[in-house]
């Protein structure tokens, strides 16, 4: 039996039908049926010594078109879903999105199992089983709401194993339950993806909206993915999860350890712990408690916890940048305290310098301090982003550890941000340059050569246009929106944040449309489209979504504009989503403060799929930049320097800008004008105005006049056809030094030692 026919075996043995007679659940139900048994007949990765990857967040994304690429069984499941009468993307739509992420960082993490299992590393993720991850955005009479969203049913991924921890808070004891995701290699092996979780952990304690009682520690421990921490029961809900998470992968290394016959005392040898940003960083004093108990001296299992861990700093934005105060940790995890205590002891006879210390004089644990003095690696995520950190936020650490410093620049696997998400552009690079690049992406250097070639140009950008074509009925489908798909797709999609500056970003369409009203016609339609999630407990980023809908909704009901222009906010951005917007973008915006986008990582998904970028000198733009040189991307905006500058001297005022340029001005006055303040919520509308001109911490105006004129610039040269596809060829030849398989070789190679 051929693979095709297998699996209509499977559908014959679990529905007792032939194939035709298949509905859309059934045939979903028998590929996962069938993709899973193949996961787990799969050869597991192994090797003398193995990566734990601990994080707080995997936005792993759906998976089924992801493990069938990876299995090497995408087209005969494809002939399998048409034999019944059915697409991939219809029978894709049933699987529900594991939403166990807010962003960047564990969409990182993601890609990076991805090309761990492929690079055929022995290393696995541990995680939590947040019951409804990430809440459901939705939109209501201009504002976001949010709805749990529950993603776990008995259809899932999701295999319950017989692993069960004891982990012992304060007040009480629970027990864990070990939930296992396969994540197979482009090689067809397989690592897991290890997610704990409570069985008492309860569901129906939420109440309306997004809200439960965060007292009953019980029954909410892994329900959401970091609950609100506006409050103070909150920020502890976040120590429950931390350390739960952490104490449970501390305690699944060793019983690894134990069952393949190590000694403890070799755990340096055999194990290796990646740390991503703070959130798992009590593994280090939990691993040390832990091994103490088993009778190793604390001296020792000091030194083997330093030599076994690494950490990635993904930020620098000060509040993300977590101190848990002592008292909390005592409240919650005591036996963690007196190892802290004695770990900011060592710390302080490594350095006198009181900025370097574990607990600061108020009381507070610095947990990334922790990180960087009691482990081998401490790396940022994009050049730009590991200078700052060694030259200004983390600089007295560098002085101290020059050679624990280091730099990966992230990557995206382009199994799901090119194979998967864009079959029409991965079926002509194998035509033009052949298949290699899918295991080497810097064979995609070799599509360069065809830049002038005008029959790709021309093909090209088809295929840009059928995705275009593609996004446009999505958005009519769902959100009822009319987009033309002849006009520029100008697309900006991440977490809504002051610092990426989607409000500069709204500033532009503003004055665009008023040129437009000023009898300004653009040489071709825009439409300017965003994605994205605000924290609920994030007013000003829930007003700028707020001006965004109101902008889209004015312009869409001006006859005299929207012909021209055009403002969608697609509802409950996520990776499914991006994976329908990638694709069809032609220009991709990347717009942070410079200095505060640590790398991006949507701005690598977009050059692949061939869009241009338009952005500041920030994260990974800088070596996007370098890349693909000055003809090929969009820049402007003050550099990082200049920003830091204006930090140290706090000689930055918003209001001067607003008040001497007409420009800035009217654009920012229009924000509460009476046909906007007609249509969306005045208080929010006023609150987003008033923080421009008297606070505008990310320095939208700033950069606004540069934006106006590099935008308009990049839609020009967007009429110059060809031109035009001579950028997107360079772009995609270019993308390879993004694949996330480079940045985890170098993984390997510099921290990781694994085979
Ligand atoms: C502590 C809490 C408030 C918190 C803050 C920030 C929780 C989570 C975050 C997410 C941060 C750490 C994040 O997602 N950072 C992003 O990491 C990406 C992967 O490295 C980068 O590409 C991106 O630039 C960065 O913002």
């Amino acid at each position: 039996m051929n693979t095709e026919q297998q699996m209509t075996a499977k559908a014959e043995a679990l529905f007792h039908k032939g194939p035709a007679a298949l509905t859309k659940e059934e045939v979903y139900a028998t590929l996962l049926a069938f993709t899973k048994e193949a996961l787990a007949d799969a050869p597991k990765i192994t090797g003398d010594k193995k990566l734990y990857y601990i994080s707080a967040e995997f936005l792993i994304g759906k998976l089924l078109s992801n493990n069938l690429i990876n299995l090497g069984i995408y087209n005969d499941a494809k002939a399998f879903v048409e034999q019944a009468g059915y697409t991939l993307p219809e029978i894709e739509e049933i699987e529900a999105e594991p939403s166990l992420g807010n962003g960047g960082l564990g969409r990182l993490a993601a890609c990076f199992l991805d090309s761990i299992a492929t690079l055929d590393l022995p290393g696995d993720g541990v995680g939590l089983n947040y019951h409804l991850g990430l809440f459901r955005q939705q939109f209501e009479n201009h504002r976001q709401v949010e709805y749990p969203n529950p993603w776990i049913s008995s259809e899932t991924w999701e295999n319950r194993t017989d692993v069960h921890f004891e982990v012992s808070f304060k007040d009480f004891t629970v027990t864990s339950s070990m939930y296992t995701i396969d994540v197979a290699g482009y090689n067809q092996k397989v690592n897991a993806l290890n997610l704990f979780d409570l069985d008492s952990v309860d569901d129906s304690i939420v109440t309306d909206s997004i809200n439960f009682d965060k007292e009953e520690i019980k029954k909410n421990l892994t329900l959401f993915l970091y609950p609100d921490d506006g409050d103070e029961a909150g920020r502890r809900l976040r120590v429950y999860q931390q350390y739960f998470m952490v104490s449970n992968a501390a305690q699944l290394i060793l019983k690894e350890m134990d069952d393949k016959g190590y000694p403890i005392e070799e755990l340096s040898q055999h194990v290796v712990v990646q740390i991503n940003d703070t959130h798992p960083s009590m593994v280090i004093p939990e691993l040390i408690r832990l091994l103490t108990a088993r009778g190793m001296s604390f001296k020792a299992a000091v030194k083997q916890v330093e030599n076994t861990c690494a950490y990635t700093n993904h930020t620098i934005l000060a509040e993300a940048l977590e101190k848990w105060p002592s008292q909390y940790l005592e409240d919650i995890c005591p036996q963690l305290m007196p190892i802290i205590k004695q770990l900011d002891e060592i710390a302080r006879t490594r350095s006198s310098n009181p900025a370097t210390a574990i607990i600061d004089q108020d009381g507070r644990v610095h947990m990334a301090h922790m990180d960087i003095h009691f482990s081998q690696s401490t790396n940022g995520v994009a050049a730009i982003h590991t200078d700052i950190l060694k030259n200004e936020e983390l600089h007295d650490f560098y002085e101290l550890y020059p050679e624990r410093f280091n730099n990966k620049t992230n990557g995206v696997t382009f199994r799901r941000w090119l194979i998967a998400c864009n079959p029409q552009l991965t079926a002509f690079l194998d035509r033009k340059i052949g298949d290699g690049w899918k295991q080497n992406a810097d064979l995609l250097e070799e599509f360069e050569s065809l830049k002038n070639d005008a029959g790709v140009q021309a093909q090209l950008q088809a295929i840009k246009q059928e995705k275009k074509n593609e996004l446009s009925t999505y958005i009519y489908n769902h959100q009822n929106i009319v987009v033309n798909p002849d006009s520029i797709y100008d697309i900006q999609i991440k977490r809504l944040h002051e610092y990426k500056r989607q409000q500069m970003n709204a500033l532009y369409i503003i004055d665009k449309y008023l040129r437009i009203k000023n009898g300004e016609i653009p040489a071709r339609p825009i439409t300017c489209i965003f994605g994205a999630k605000a924290a609920p407990a994030y007013l000003l980023a829930k007003d700028i979504i707020s001006l965004i809908l109101t902008l889209g909704d004015l312009i869409r009901n001006d006859p005299e504009v929207s012909p021209y222009l055009n403002v969608v906010m697609v509802e409950n951005y996520n990776v499914t989503l991006a994976e329908k917007l990638i694709p069809a973008a032609d220009v991709s915006e990347q717009i942070s403060l410079a200095s505060k986008e640590a790398s991006g990582t949507s701005n690598m998904k977009f050059m692949l799929n061939g869009a241009v970028t338009l952005g500041t000198d920030d994260g990974a733009n800088v070596e996007i930049h370098e890349l693909v040189g000055d003809d090929n991307i969009f820049i402007f905006g003050v550099d990082s320097d200049t920003v830091i500058n204006h930090y140290k001297n706090a000689d930055y005022s918003s209001r001067q800008i607003y008040e001497s340029d007409p420009v800035v001005k009217r654009t920012v006055d229009f924000i509460t004008d009476p046909a906007m303040m007609a249509i969306g919520d005045p208080e929010a509308l006023t609150r987003v105005k008033n923080d421009m001109i008297n606070k505008d911490w990310f320095m939208a105006l700033l950069d606004l006049h540069a934006y106006i004129d590099e935008k308009d610039k990049c839609f020009a040269a967007y009429e110059d056809r060809q031109a035009w596809a001579e950028k997107m060829i360079v772009n995609i030849s270019k993308a390879g030094y993004f694949s996330s398989d480079r940045t985890i070789a170098q993984y390997n190679q510099d921290i990781w030692h694994l085979k």
